[in-house]
């Protein structure tokens, strides 16, 4: 029991924390970043879309004027060696459908980071969409959570 209430408290901050932008029929929900290590040059993001529309959409880049560059990854296990690469083709967002960077081990990577990114700290951004356009966000910073979405370990 006293366990069940610690894991209650644990999470109610995150719940707190939940925030979400509208642009059309998306619907983006709590993008985020992992707080970064000192000196470490990239931080791993994610964020889910829901398209309540008709139409496939595609979230095509990620810009922020606070992060040098930020680019969308894949990331696959082949033979206990841990690889990402740039997703050429973006997000797909299919009509009625939830997505997320996040799943089937994509991400954000804000790269080349000049400082640390520690939790508390909100990074505006814009998300950009074959058809709904540039939508401005935020990003939260987060410390890692036990998620399993969180589980990136990034290489470089
Ligand atoms: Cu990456």
């Amino acid at each position: 029991m006293r366990n069940l209430i610690a894991s209650l408290l644990f999470l109610l901050p995150t719940a707190t924390l939940a925030h979400e932008f509208k642009a059309g029929s998306l619907l983006i929900d709590h993008p985020k970043v992992i707080e970064t290590p000192p000196g470490a040059k990239v931080a791993a993001g994610y964020l889910t879309v829901v398209n309540e529309g008709e139409a496939d959409d595609r979230l095509v880049a990620i810009e922020s004027t606070a992060i040098a560059r930020i680019e969308m990854h894949s990331s696959q296990i082949v033979d206990g060696i841990a690889s990402m690469k740039p997703m050429e083709n973006g997000l797909a967002l299919p009509a009625g459908k939830t997505v997320g960077l996040g799943e089937d081990g994509t991400h954000a990577m804000f790269m080349d980071l000049t400082r640390q990114i520690k939790e508390g700290e909100k990074i505006e951004a814009v998300l950009v969409f074959e058809k709904a356009g540039r939508v401005p966000v935020v990003f939260n910073v987060e410390k890692r959570s036990a998620q399993k979405n969180e589980r990136h370990e990034h290489q470089q």
